[in-house]
């Protein structure tokens, strides 16, 4: 019926069928869903903001972000002051969004910025930490949902430049990263609750107009950023969830263009993109938006059930307390995540494709905790030995075994990173046919490790008799184009 329709229909009703199908198909949820569900390519509906591409980018500076896999988030702003707390009470949701919890008016809540003097602040100090750490790139707020700029910005008085502190946090940033080599994305808020031209959905002419020009406001802010620090390699819009701007779909194509002929090489997540009708992260037709997904947060894509996530570039974000991006003076509120739950969210990450981000939510002096410091100080030794099985490496296209993680670098070296290992000792591997491995390799010490082929095309890699201690990784020789053999296990009887 639907071909019947297709052939006798209008351009609008035929739309109109491929619109409920697309609808059938997706549903309305947004962001992570299985990125496999795409439509053969007759039922596409034509889009104006939809996908640039339907492949991963291959250009150089994609590959570097891609490569860099590990990244570190900071989020920084007046929340870190109040850390949780309003007129002796607290609160126990994100510290970020105290100003909603608390019912504080965005007035009230800008006093807070003569008290905005983060004197222990040294960017060279953290971009130090940053490469203790292990990590390849620095995700920076340079404005979260209540407004307040870590950038003196020409467009708003509620800027660092109106504070005590003076200083231009996202410039001595930028400067002290790009010394260390560290990339900088800067991580931007749509949603702002103290701007008075925000709104959450457009109910009037009025509201239209208003929201017109906080768009531009927006876009300003943006052009002012890429001006300032034209370093910088990546732009992550976040706060793009409400009515208001899922209707301006063509404002977010028409930003990421605009910072594509900025700064070229630039990548841009798809968090920041709607299409034509409103659908964000993956457009109608189900492809993905901006260079890579961004919805993967707290959580990671399933190692069996998502693997159609591989076909495209992703990052993943992991806070230490649960939900806590900003500084919280109380963290018994939640679980705290350990550092091996760290790096194996890192090995998952790399596993499949995808970059993991690190949160972290400095004091208001410019401190870390101590926490965030030994995180930082145990994620980075455990890089230093077996980085080399998550930088430039990839999904490697191999079921997922009880163990870990496999991981595969760009000359086809196979990395198993071990988190369990089973009492009989037995790590089982199980490759494609016409292929065998040559040699198997404990990455640290450099030690042969024993192999057995157990059935066709199956092996153990025998677990060295003495417990690590902490996540290993053993390297495989890969031979391909084995001729096979005959054996006599290959009787089915
Ligand atoms: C947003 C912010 O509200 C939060 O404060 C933080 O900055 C984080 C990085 O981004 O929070 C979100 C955004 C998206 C989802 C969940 C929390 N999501 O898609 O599931």
């Amino acid at each position: 019926p639907l071909l019947i329709f297709q052939t006798n229909s209008g351009f609008m009703r035929n739309n109109f069928v491929k619109i409920l199908v697309l609808f059938l198909l997706f549903g309305t949820g947004v962001s992570a869903q299985d990125p496999a569900k795409t439509l053969p390519a007759d039922l596409e509906i034509p889009l104006k903001y939809g996908a640039e591409r339907l492949e991963k980018r291959q250009d150089a500076s994609m590959r570097k972000f891609r490569d860099n896999r590990l990244g570190l988030f900071i989020h920084w702003g007046l929340y870190a002051i109040t850390s949780g707390e309003w007129n002796g009470k607290l609160y126990d949701g994100p510290s970020s969004f105290l100003l909603k919890s608390a019912n504080i008016t965005p007035k009230e809540w800008m006093k807070l910025m003569d008290r905005w003097n983060p004197t222990n602040f040294d960017a060279f100090r953290w971009a130090q930490m940053a490469k203790r750490m292990g990590v390849k790139y620095l995700k920076i707020t340079t404005k979260h949902h209540d407004g307040f700029c870590l950038w003196p910005s020409a467009y708003s008085k509620y800027t660092v430049a109106q504070t005590p502190g003076k200083r231009d946090i996202i410039g001595e940033l930028v400067k002290a990263f790009d010394a260390e080599g560290i990339d900088v994305h800067l991580y931007y808020s749509i949603l702002d609750w103290s701007h008075p031209d925000f709104r959450y959905s457009i109910k009037s002419k009025e509201d239209s107009i208003a929201f017109s020009r906080f768009l531009e406001f927006a876009e300003n802010q943006i052009k002012e950023l890429a001006t300032r620090y034209p370093t910088v390699k990546d732009f992550w819009f976040d706060g793009t969830w409400d009515a208001s701007f899922k209707e301006n779909g063509w404002w977010s194509a028409h930003i990421e263009k605009m910072l594509k002929e900025m700064i070229p090489g630039i990548t841009v997540n798809s968090r920041l993109r709607a299409d034509d009708y409103g659908k964000r992260h993956f457009d109608s037709n189900g492809h993905l938006m901006g260079d890579y997904e961004s919805g993967y947060e707290r959580r990671l894509p399933d190692p069996v059930k998502d693997v159609g996530i591989t076909r495209h570039d992703w990052e993943g974000y992991m806070t230490l307390p649960e939900n806590q991006w900003g500084y919280h003076k109380d963290w018994t509120l939640s679980y705290v995540k350990t550092p091996f739950e760290a790096i194996q969210r890192i090995a998952h990450a790399t596993s499949m494709g995808g970059n993991l981000v690190i949160n972290f939510g400095p004091k208001p002096e410019g401190d870390f905790r101590q926490e965030e410091l030994e995180m930082a100080d145990i994620v980075g030794k455990w890089m230093k030995k077996n980085g080399e099985c998550i930088y430039g490496c990839d999904y490697a296209g191999l079921a997922k075994q009880d163990w870990g993680y496999y991981t595969r670098s760009k000359d086809g070296t196979i990395y198993m990173i071990v988190f369990n290992i089973p009492y009989s000792g037995n790590l089982v591997v199980k490759m494609p046919k016409g292929t065998r491995i040559e040699k198997a390799i404990l990455l640290e010490k450099g030690r042969k490790v024993d192999i057995v082929e157990t059935s066709r095309d199956e092996y153990n890699v025998c677990m060295p008799v003495k417990d690590p201690g902490e996540p290993f990784v053993i390297k495989l020789q890969i031979e391909e184009n084995v001729d096979v053999e005959d054996k006599y296990w290959d009787a089915l009887t």
